[in-house]
């Protein structure tokens, strides 16, 4: 069991960035067992290193909710069709043998994570309905709100959090361009560090901030 006083770390989107997510988790002084270290998703694909940054992930006995990416990659996985078909082989070839440990693992991540005070999600909510009666598509890939849920992307629509009137603060990702937000009750953590920007994790409860600047960039970015 954890003991009460250790912290809550969130770590941001990372994307295979393992250099960074090591010194971040190194600057946090994480204590292995006391400390909760929590992912907001998106760990793999687009950087170099996917695997050494699951490998990692399972060292400091991290938890993650699940991100766009590592739900297409189970979507792959069974077979279905998606447009990022190409990420899988990608996979395979950085996992090798150990890829299917790694399906087994992210097979039991939450779409949502409830810490009382705050809500963990990857990118974002729907206006007033709680994640639980959300469509997880909208849980891992929503940035703007048209109305009716339909087209979750426009960037001429307002951002989804403007909407927001709930009572915790929600932590997201998956938003690079927005470069990180801080608001009196939502929260961005990613810091674009694939795209060569910044690492960022939020540490509870003191809710402070570390930020590791991306060695490269590894990844145009795109909206
Ligand atoms: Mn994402």
């Amino acid at each position: 069991m954890r003991k009460s006083s250790g912290r809550t770390i969130i770590v941001g989107d990372v994307h295979g960035c393992y250099l960074e997510l090591a010194q971040l988790l190194r600057e946090a002084h994480v204590v292995v067992g006391r400390d909760r270290v929590i992912f907001i998703g998106d760990l793999i694909n687009k950087g170099p290193d996917s695997k050494r940054v699951w490998e990692l992930f399972c060292r400091v006995q991290g938890e993650s909710i699940m991100g766009n990416h590592e739900w297409s990659m189970l979507q792959l996985v069974d077979g279905d069709h998606h447009r990022h078909a190409k990420y899988l082989s990608d996979l395979e070839r950085d996992f090798g043998s150990a890829l299917p440990a790694f399906v087994r693992c992210v097979r039991k991540w939450p779409f949502w994570l409830d810490l009382g005070n705050y809500m963990l999600v990857h990118a974002g909510l729907a206006p007033g309905q709680h994640p639980s009666e959300t469509d997880p598509w909208v849980l891992t890939t929503i940035r703007t709100w048209d109305g009716v849920g339909d087209d979750l992307l426009n960037p001429e629509n307002p951002p989804w959090y403007e909407y927001y009137r709930g009572k915790r603060t929600v932590v997201f990702g998956h938003w690079a361009a927005l470069g990180g937000m801080q608001r009196d009750r939502v929260i961005g953590l990613d810091t674009g560090c694939v795209y060569g920007g910044m690492l960022s994790a939020l540490i509870l409860p003191e809710r402070t901030f570390i930020r590791v600047r991306a060695h490269q960039p590894y990844h145009r970015i795109h909206k």
